[in-house]
């Protein structure tokens, strides 16, 4: 009897870890699990809150996300979307005041990576369109979870905001 309840206890325990060991992996390779929506996020991927934006971002597509920095407000979008990994993707940011006036006097670099392991250095500068909009092409270089660093100089001031997407 206690034979048999432990030999039960034996299996339970390998059916467990091999199915640890598959989350841990389908995790790593950025499998289907990784597929996640654009989202803004803070400065380490945690959840920030949108009430004060709520207006907006309750009307916005899936292609962006919107979050506020100080007296700005940074709203990025995605094309294609989902992006894919390889592919250029095209990275467009609206940037205005808090009352929805273009600012036209930034200057914005992306630095995208990846949370989950170390990648080779991302970075693209944004070219100035018009009426507070920047645009750049980059890609993503593989599947996975990725973060999005959009860094907003004006004179001397430098501010960072961040979203998540995983594709
Ligand atoms: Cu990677």
């Amino acid at each position: 009897m206690m034979k048999k309840i432990g030999f039960v206890a034996l299996i339970a325990l390998i059916v467990f870890a091999v199915f640890a060991m598959s989350m841990r992996r389908s995790h790593m390779m950025g499998g289907a699990g990784a597929q996640q929506d654009l989202v803004a996020v803070s400065a380490d991927g945690g959840q920030i809150s949108l009430e004060e934006l709520a207006s907006i971002s309750a009307e916005l597509p899936k292609n962006t996300a919107v979050q506020q920095s100080g007296e700005m407000i940074v709203s990025l979008s995605l094309n294609p979307y989902p992006p894919s990994a390889g592919q250029p993707s095209q990275f467009d940011v609206a940037l205005t005041d808090l009352n929805g006036n273009p600012i036209d006097d930034a200057s914005i670099s992306l630095d995208l990576t990846m949370p989950s392991m170390w990648m080779p250095p991302n970075q693209p500068d944004m070219q100035f369109v018009s009426d507070g909009k920047y645009s750049t092409t980059a890609p993503f270089t593989m599947r996975g979870g990725w973060r999005i660093e959009v860094i907003i100089t004006r004179g001397d001031q430098k501010q960072s905001v961040f979203f998540d997407v995983g594709l």
